[in-house]
């Protein structure tokens, strides 16, 4: 069955926005008729296909307004966008705004279009404790005609905060296996100044104090007094300055590499030898899958979804949330027995084949939109 979808998600940099992206893709190349509608490009969006169309949303800014009105813009287009291309599914990443958007669209549009919402993590783990938004998430949740979370922790987690009355089904998140894999990439070993006995760590995020980037700077000094190692860290945002001044204090300047954001990770992904994601809120850590798909073991906290994408003792080690002394430890028993870490890191570049292989994935979210289609 060819479907016509929408798909809503935030466009700027960040896992929600690329499993959305990649997701419409992978689906427009199975002959799905993809309409993105959000407010620009997403970032991923980075080909030409005669199945994809792009609705941007504009919001306009009269002195009237103390705050620019988004979400009813957004849900002006979406109710546009179901009625002219007479879509069958809305599919919409985060139930505030978008899922409560998508549900005023439908109204508007008077159409059966079914809404699909993805849970993704911050809307449930932040602001689903946030007492002026918990109803509006409820809602979201309960109107829509599906709800998917990105992890059984995120399940398990939404059920408690927002108690709705809903199923919501386990969709895991993928990557695309044809970008993440192992590369070629050792010049740029040599133009980043890392030397062939220096081990690679590497941390990528959005910065933000959840992410406890700066247990990955503390847990790393300890790891760099006992071996030779450089640390990568990728991404930009609010902690950024703060990690620069304890990357001073701590003396280890001349190991640490600010590289801001970039694009292209397989290939950082491939000159490393660990990733290390260190989280105090995590519903699925699409890195960490990112990484391992290029053969990088990984050590994560015991925290949300991440024990669903590391096996402990397999393609990785889970550890406390702050046990700098057991990361490090682990740390160190990978990167000092070249074996083991061989081990680990074949074990990490099969773990998307074994368990989140991105066919299968797409797989799912269609029967899930084809048993809606049937319920009509
Ligand atoms: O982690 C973030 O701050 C970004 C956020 C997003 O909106 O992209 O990530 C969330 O969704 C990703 C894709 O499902 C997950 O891999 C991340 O674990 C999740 N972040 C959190 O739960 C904090």
């Amino acid at each position: 069955m060819k479907l016509k979808i929408g798909i809503t998600c935030y466009p700027t940099v960040g896992g929600s926005g690329v499993i959305a992206t990649e997701l419409g893709k992978m689906l427009a190349e199975k002959g799905h008729e993809i309409h993105f509608i959000t407010s620009n490009v997403p970032f991923r969006l980075d080909v030409l296909h005669h199945n994809i169309f792009f609705h941007q949303v504009s919001v306009n800014q009269y002195s009237v307004f103390q705050y620019p009105p988004y979400d009813i813009a957004l849900a002006s287009k979406m109710a546009e966008v179901i009625k002219r291309e007479q879509l069958d599914i809305l599919h919409v990443h985060y139930a505030i705004p978008h899922a409560v958007c998508a549900i005023l669209a439908k109204q508007m549009a008077g159409t059966d279009v079914k809404i699909v919402t993805t849970l993704h993590g911050t809307d449930i783990t932040v602001l689903g404790y946030d007492e002026t938004l918990a109803e509006a998430i409820k809602f979201g949740i309960e109107k829509s005609d599906s709800v998917t979370a990105v992890s059984n922790a995120l399940k398990l987690q939404t059920n408690e905060v927002v108690n709705a009355d809903k199923e919501i089904n386990v969709i895991h998140n993928f990557i695309d296996e044809r970008i993440y894999r192992k590369v070629e990439a050792d010049h740029l070993k040599q133009a980043y100044g890392i030397q062939d006995d220096e081990k690679v760590i590497i941390h990528v995020s959005n910065f933000r104090k959840v992410k406890r980037v700066s247990d990955v700077v503390a847990a790393f000094a300890k790891i760099a007094t006992a071996i030779p190692a450089k640390l990568l860290l990728v991404g930009d945002g609010p902690e950024i300055s703060r990690l620069c001044k304890l990357v001073k204090e701590l003396n280890i300047e001349d190991k640490v590499l600010f590289l801001g954001r970039q694009d292209h990770l397989e290939e950082l992904y491939s000159i490393s030898d660990l990733m290390l994601l260190l989280s105090e809120k995590e519903s699925f850590g699409l890195v960490a899958l990112e990484a391992m798909a290029c053969g990088v073991p990984c050590i994560g906290t015991n925290v949300g979804g991440i024990p669903e994408v590391i096996t402990d003792g397999y393609n990785g080690f889970i550890c406390k949330l702050g046990d700098l002394g057991e990361i490090s430890k682990k740390a160190l028993s990978l990167l000092q027995n070249d074996s083991l870490l061989q081990e680990f890191s074949y074990n990490a570049s099969i773990t998307p084949l074994e368990r989140f292989q991105s066919s299968m994935i797409v797989d799912e979210y269609e029967k899930l939109y084809e048993s809606l289609m049937q319920s009509v």
